[in-house]
Order: C-alpha cells, then structure tokens, then sequence
C-alpha cells in the first residue's frame, strides 16, 4: 500500500508529507520535484502570495544517497510567508516576543463557498483562520511533493502523465477538440495556462481579466491523462478497488474540484451506446503479428474500473475560488449581523495549478495501483513483474493470432 499524510497550515512555518510504501531503488530526482511545485505555483490569475513563495521540498527521510530506502519518505516545504505570519500563527500559547508581522484581527465574517462557516460550527472556533488556515488551497503543495515520487516510480515502468487546461469560466476549447498526450506533453512549462489552443488561451484570459476587474472569481475544467498505462489496474471484482472510483475520489478531494469525469464522463449519458463504447479491432502487427487495438478512447483507459491499455483521462472540474474582492453577503460570527464576507488575499483563478495537483493525485493513485498489482520491495522487482506481464499478454495475442491464421 502506499500512503501519504500531509501536515500543515498556510501561513504556518510550513507544509509537511510523509509517503509510505514505496519500493526500494528508485532514483530521486530532486530537481523535478522542484519542477512539479513551481509548475502548481504557476498560471495566469494566480494571486500575490505565489510571488513570495519559491517552494522548495527539503527531502528529511527515507531516500540515501539519492535512491529511496524503502523507509518512509518525509518532506517539508517551507512557507516563506511564515516571516510576515509569526505574530499571527505562532504554535506557542502567548507571541513569542519579537515575533515578526502583525498581529491580525480574528476573522468573522464567513465566505460563502469555504470550509469557513462548516468548519468553524464543526471545531467550535470563533476565529475562522483556524479553519481557513488548514482549508487553504496551500496544502496541495505538499501533495504535488508526493505526487512528484509517485510520478518517479511510474516513469521507471514507462508510465507518464501530463494535464491541460480545457475550459476557464466560460472559455473553452472548441466542442469535441480531440487533444492527444503528445499536444499535452508538448505544453511550454511556461505556458500562462497550460492550454494547447492559442486562441482558446487569449479568450480565457479574458475572462480573467474580466473576473479579476469585476472583483470576481473563476473556475474552469482541467484534463488529467496517464500515457502507457499497464493492463489490468484496479480491479471489476469489489467497489473499492474499482480504479475509476477511487481516481474520482482522489481528484475530487483537491480544492474546489466538484466533479470529476472519467474519459468522456457525462457525455456519455447524453448519447446511445454506439456513440460511446470504444470497438474492440484486431490489427497487423509490423513483425505479421496481429494485436488488439481501440480505435477510439471515450472510457478514458478503463473498463469495469479496470486499466484496458489506453490512455488514463480524468477531468476535474472546479468551482470559482471562495473569496471574492467584491464580497458576498454573510453574518458576522460575533454580532449575528448582516455584514460581507472576509477578504483574505487569493486567486482570481487557480485552474491550472489544479491541473497540476490532478497530475499528483493520479500519479499517486496509478502508483499505488502499480504496486498492487506488481507488488515488489524493490524496483528492480515491480519492473521485472511488468515486463512479466506485459510478455504474457503479448504472448497470448501471438498464440491466438496464429490459431486464428490456422483455421483460415
Ligand atoms: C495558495 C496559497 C494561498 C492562497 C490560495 C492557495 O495563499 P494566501 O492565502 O497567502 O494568498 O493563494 O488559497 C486559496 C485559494 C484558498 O481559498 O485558501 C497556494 O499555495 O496554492
């Protein structure tokens, strides 16, 4: 099984995760973990606290001499802000004295749409920071560190996965664009919206724009897809090792993320079962062979909740962020009055760095369906029971393609 808790607060002194259960042998690459948080720092709309932090996973436990122990992976990642938070956010009971920024008034005034007003009834908490401060879009920092690992080990079985950005507000790629892995991947990291269509680009900047001018907020629908992906992840056999349920549970627990839609998702609800099922061919192979092969992949990778050879799609849809600078109406917490909700600063929209924590989340759930099915202490052993497989399954295709050249 592989596991991560992540600790942290926003404007604490940092986010922490400890990853459990990964395999022995695999290579750390310190600088794509880098790569991965600066990617979820980044995107058009972003808000001012993403010029402050330059995040950084400080590696604690568990990799030696650059290869993973098979021991719990921990991590930190340090909140650069936490300088201007410590006379707000110190852990002890009375403030440190000296302790750097101001001290900030208790907030009161819930956003509509945040964990504030359920979160404060729920803990009993008359200062709403000790909701938002947990609740915060912050923590998926800590997830796309372990999310960067996870996407280690399935690129040393050939797995890679990749997101882009399909609709902001109401910008959106033109009705049934068809957007390979290849126009994913081939996505500049400095991309303002991880978007492969210019003109789609231009139009949901706009509305950026616009949102940000109106004091408003927006969301938008990110694509998440997993490129050479085994056969045979997950499992038909009992609710909870169906793979596309637990991928949609895993999407949908990132911030905002409201629904969560496999391949083409409720598309197909729309349409008769010939419009949504992807037929089953035989082709030529180049060696006179012959293999199976999908001409199209409206399931998104999986049948039966389990991986059929495609690619992997999950696309997460997301709401606007919560606080808005032209507040909504709320209740002060103290006086019961009418009053707008807080303003704390934020976003005007985070949908690419969704994108981003999406890719994690997968990578993170395709990790640990890797290790189920391939099981393994090392490396070296999950990579041999791949090939294994894979071997068995190329070798059926072949027996059965000579039977069928024999009746002929
Ligand atoms: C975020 C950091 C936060 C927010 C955002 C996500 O920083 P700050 O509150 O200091 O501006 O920008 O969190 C939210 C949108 C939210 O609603 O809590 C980050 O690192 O992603």
């Amino acid at each position: 099984m592989l596991r991560f808790l992540t600790a942290g607060e926003s404007h604490g002194q940092g986010l922490v995760v400890i990853l459990e259960g990964l395999p022995a042998g695999l290579a750390v690459d310190f600088d794509a973990i880098t790569h991965d948080l600066r990617q979820r720092q980044a995107g058009y709309g972003r808000g001012r606290r993403m010029a402050i932090e330059s995040d950084r996973a400080e590696v604690l436990s568990g990799v030696r001499r650059g290869r993973t122990t098979g021991a719990p992976v921990s991590m930190l990642v340090r909140n650069r802000d936490w300088e201007n938070w410590q006379a707000t956010m110190h852990v002890e009971a009375e403030m440190p004295p000296g302790a750097p920024g101001a001290r900030r008034a208790p907030v009161v005034r819930p956003r509509p749409g945040h964990a504030d007003l359920a979160g404060a009834l729920k803990y009993e908490h008359d200062d709403i920071r000790d909701v938002l401060e947990r609740a915060s879009a912050r923590e998926t920092a800590a997830r796309v560190a372990a999310g960067a690992i996870a996407r280690q080990l399935l690129r040393a079985i050939g797995v890679e996965i990749a997101s882009h950005v399909i609709s902001i507000g109401g910008a959106s790629l033109p009705a049934g664009t068809a957007v390979s892995f290849e126009q994913i991947r081939a996505i500049a990291p400095d991309s303002q919206l991880r978007c492969v269509d210019a003109a789609a680009e231009a139009e949901m900047i706009a509305v950026i724009d616009r949102a940000r001018e109106a004091g408003d907020t927006v969301g938008g629908a990110f694509e998440v897809v997993a490129h050479r992906v085994p056969v045979g992840l997950g499992s038909y056999v009992h609710w909870d090792r169906k793979l596309d349920g637990r991928l949609a549970h895993a999407v949908m627990s990132i911030h905002a993320v409201k629904a969560v839609a496999i391949g083409d998702g409720v598309e197909g609800a729309r349409r008769p079962g010939s419009d949504v099922h992807d037929e089953i061919v035989v082709v030529e192979t180049a060696d006179g062979g012959r293999r199976l092969a999908r001409p199209t992949n409206r399931a998104g990778g999986l049948e039966g909740g389990v991986t059929n050879g495609e690619d992997v799609r999950v696309t997460g849809f997301m709401k606007p962020i919560a606080t808005l600078m032209k507040p909504l109406r709320s209740v002060d917490l103290t006086t019961i009055e009418d009053a707008p909700a807080a303003i704390e600063r934020s976003d005007v929209c985070a949908v690419p760095a969704a994108a981003v924590v999406g890719e994690a989340m997968v990578a993170l759930v395709l990790a640990e369906a890797v290790l189920e099915r391939f099981g393994g202490d090392t490396l070296r052993q999950i990579q041999l029971r791949v090939q294994a497989a894979e071997a068995q399954i190329q070798g059926r295709a072949r027996r059965r393609g000579r039977n069928l050249r024999a009746e002929v």
